[in-house]
């Protein structure tokens, strides 16, 4: 007899381990365990929509036939990580072998393939996670011998690996990428549809009412739970992502709007990252809806490049790079993380807006992310591994192998633009130019010197010039370094002023 230790991010029935796993005489194993919830204190929605999604998985296990052991969670148990709750079950069952799938995470990984099996005494075969597009092993060989990797080729080469978008070896529609499309600020029209809302059955009442008297001490509320928790909800948020909001998708990919926080966003990731949802199928419901004529090509290949480009992408660029990936600092970031990002309390309406979904949603889109929170610790100059931490714990849809990367590389350029060639750094400019925020805020997005000014319009240029040796050379960035020189002195030491003041005011912005 073999257990089959199933993780909360592999609720898929078409799972590696589970094709090679035998109903008649296997177990399964899926386990709660204190150390997996509580390694960064993650919102609670996140691991309300994890254990309510891996119990109605198990459930479904059981249906079909398999014989599943399910260890639910008790802060009082003595099984606290997955390896002793593996230990505990391994003993009881006497069993031959321990097998699994590759796991999102490094640190947990590395336990498996390292630790594990001289710990339990018995051999633990893990296999590859074959949902993902590109395998470790074949994004090693296309990094292998390349200066400079760049996600528009790897995309490139997804596109034709899937024949997602392909007429023959050409792209649909003569373009391989229609970015340039997807940058209108929205005014409120179109307008948006209703989200999609999912009755609540025992299981998820179970689970919240364990998350509320459990983890309410972690940021975030569980009141305004609205996720999908089983494969067939996904598949209803799918389709009502598809039919209502992906005509526009990507014409406003890159707007932001004050208490908007969904716009035309799938809200797809957290089932996509914890399997209830498939990528491939993803998209291909999305080319499906291009094909019926229903959505535009700027739409669907926007929607597709984010999942076999940006998706697989920074998974390869993870494992090609961990353990070292995740200290890397390279500007040298020493500042703490400043208070708000934990409470919310802010003056500057972007960030407050984007704190607001965050912990209301266990979400925010990606510009949110990127250009507000993201690009505010950037130019703040923040410690990266404070960053990382609180992108870790606070969306529902946060793994390691996927929001490691997007933090440290795209937002943080830690990596010293090995993932990105350029810093996504802004000035509130272009906040204001996608958003509705700066209209209602304290701050005054048109100075940059005086008290009242917007804190990303000094902030931008102080960063700019604190790394100006690093960015100097990168042809990129000429111009900006040019304005900046073309700036009489007094401005120039003006706005650094302000930096420096709003530097050493930080949490009171
Ligand atoms: P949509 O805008 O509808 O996009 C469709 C899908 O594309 C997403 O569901 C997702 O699967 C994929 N996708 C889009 N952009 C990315 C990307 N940059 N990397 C990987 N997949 C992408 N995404 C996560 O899934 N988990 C994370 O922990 C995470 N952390 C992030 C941290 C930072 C600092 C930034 C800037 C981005 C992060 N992202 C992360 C990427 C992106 O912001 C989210 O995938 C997206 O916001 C999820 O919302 P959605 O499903 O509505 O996406
Ligand atoms: C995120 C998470 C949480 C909060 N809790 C559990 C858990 O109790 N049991 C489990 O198997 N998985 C959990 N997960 C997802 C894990 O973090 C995930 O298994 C690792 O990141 C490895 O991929
Ligand atoms: Fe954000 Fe500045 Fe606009 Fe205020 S003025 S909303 S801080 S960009």
């Amino acid at each position: 007899m073999r257990i089959g230790l199933i993780l909360g991010d592999q609720l898929t029935h078409s799972l590696a381990s589970l094709r090679v796993l035998d109903p008649t005489c296997d177990r399964i194993l899926m386990a709660e365990v204190a150390a997996e919830a509580s390694y960064v204190p993650h919102h609670p929605q996140k691991i309300a929509l994890i254990f309510s999604a891996m119990r109605h998985f198990a459930a479904e296990l059981r249906n079909q036939g398999w014989q599943v052991d399910y260890h639910e969670y008790d802060a009082q148990s003595s099984c606290s990580t997955l390896l002793s709750v593996v230990q505990s079950y391994a003993t009881e069952f006497s069993a031959s072998a321990i097998i699994t799938t590759e796991c999102g995470e490094y640190r947990l990984q590395h336990a498996i393939s390292n630790a594990w099996q001289q710990q339990l005494g018995i051999p633990v075969e893990c296999y590859i996670d074959d949902r993902f597009i590109c395998s470790q092993a074949e994004f090693a060989q296309w990094a292998q011998g390349r200066k400079q990797l760049r996600m528009e080729y790897f995309y490139r080469d997804m596109r034709r690996k899937t024949g997602l978008l392909m007429q023959g070896d050409k792209p649909e529609g003569g373009d391989w990428n229609y970015d340039a499309d997807n940058r209108k600020r929205w005014n409120g029209d179109p307008s948006l549809p209703d989200p999609i809302a999912f009755a609540r059955d025992d299981i998820d009442k179970a689970v919240i009412k364990l998350v509320t008297e459990e983890f309410s001490h972690h940021p975030g509320n569980i009141d305004t739970f609205e996720w999908a928790t089983t494969r067939q909800q996904a598949l209803e948020a799918l389709a009502h992502f598809v039919r209502f909001r992906l005509p526009y998708f990507g014409d406003y990919q890159d707007a932001m709007a004050k208490d908007q926080h969904q716009l035309f966003h799938s809200l797809l990731s957290p089932y996509i990252n914890c399997g209830l949802l498939l990528p491939l199928e993803v998209c291909q419901a999305a080319l499906k809806a291009y094909e019926d004529n229903h959505v535009p090509l700027n739409a669907a290949e926007g929607f597709i490049r984010q999942i076999i480009g940006w998706r697989e992408y920074v998974r390869g660029i993870y494992w090609l790079n961990m353990p070292q990936y995740a200290h890397l600092n390279k500007l040298g970031n020493t500042r703490d993380l400043p208070r708000y990002y934990w409470d919310g309390d802010t003056k500057m309406a972007c960030m407050s807006d984007a704190f607001k979904t965050t912990f209301n949603h266990a979400y925010a889109h990606h510009i949110q992310r990127l250009m507000v929170t993201g690009n505010f610790a950037l130019i703040a100059g923040i410690k990266p591994e404070d960053v990382c931490d609180w992108y870790l714990a606070v969306y529902a849809d946060a793994y390691d192998w996927v929001e490691l990367p997007n933090t440290l590389g795209m937002v943080m350029h830690a990596d010293g633009g090995y993932l990105g060639s350029k810093p996504y750094a802004a000035s509130g400019n272009y906040i204001h130019k996608m958003s509705n925020y700066c209209s209602g805020c304290h701050y005054s997005i048109k100075t940059s010197t005086e008290h009242d000014s917007c804190p990303f319009n000094s902030l931008y240029w102080h960063f700019i010039q604190r790394h100006k040796e690093q960015f100097n050379g990168n042809p990129r960035m000429t111009m900006i370094y040019r304005s900046f020189e073309k700036m009489d002195s007094g401005k120039q030491q003006a706005i650094l002023n302000r930096a420096e003041y709003l530097l050493s005011h930080i949490d009171e912005l």
